[in-house]
């Protein structure tokens, strides 16, 4: 018993010392579209804001409710659509913020483990360098939600 106190006591401080920082990022109007079968694919998308004072780089996500999520950007040239994968991450600057949206940098999130209903949440683990995570929780809608005129200034109407 003493034996075992001791291990803890020198290894408590260890594991708080490599806990990894939290990450200074806000997610905001996390949304993702329904799919109406297994298997299928659905996209993510949210503006990510970095509030601290250094550059943060998304490197990856994953979800309990995929196979894979995969970080896309669609590009068009020549009239034609196209998504390539952001293998290398995508920065956040300090003070600034990502935005993905449809048409743009979207999260793909593939093979869906069960259908994903409107009204529904689905969650998706973001992945920052340093091993850092953050928990988001997509609402699932046909449409994008409209921006909390406290949260973010909504962009001027064009109708
Ligand atoms: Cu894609």
């Amino acid at each position: 018993m003493r034996r075992f106190s001791l291990l803890l006591a020198t290894l408590v401080p260890v594991l708080a010392a490599a806990a990894p920082k939290a990450v200074e990022v806000d997610v905001r109007q996390a949304w993702a579209r329904p799919v109406a079968a297994v298997g299928m694919n659905s996209a993510g998308y949210m503006v990510l804001a970095n509030r601290g004072r250094a550059p943060i780089t998304l490197t990856g996500a994953t979800s309990p409710l995929a196979r894979e999520v995969m970080v896309h950007r669609t590009t068009e040239t020549n009239g034609v659509s196209s998504m390539r994968a952001m293998s290398q991450g995508l920065v956040i600057p300090p003070g600034g913020q990502v935005a993905f949206a449809p048409g743009g940098n979207h999260f793909m999130v593939m093979g869906l483990k069960r259908p994903l209903k409107s009204g529904e949440r689905l969650p998706l683990t973001l992945a920052f360098d340093g091993g850092r995570r953050i928990e988001a929780q997509l609402a699932v809608r046909t449409a994008p939600p409209q921006p909390a005129a406290a949260v973010a200034p909504a962009p001027p109407h064009r109708h």
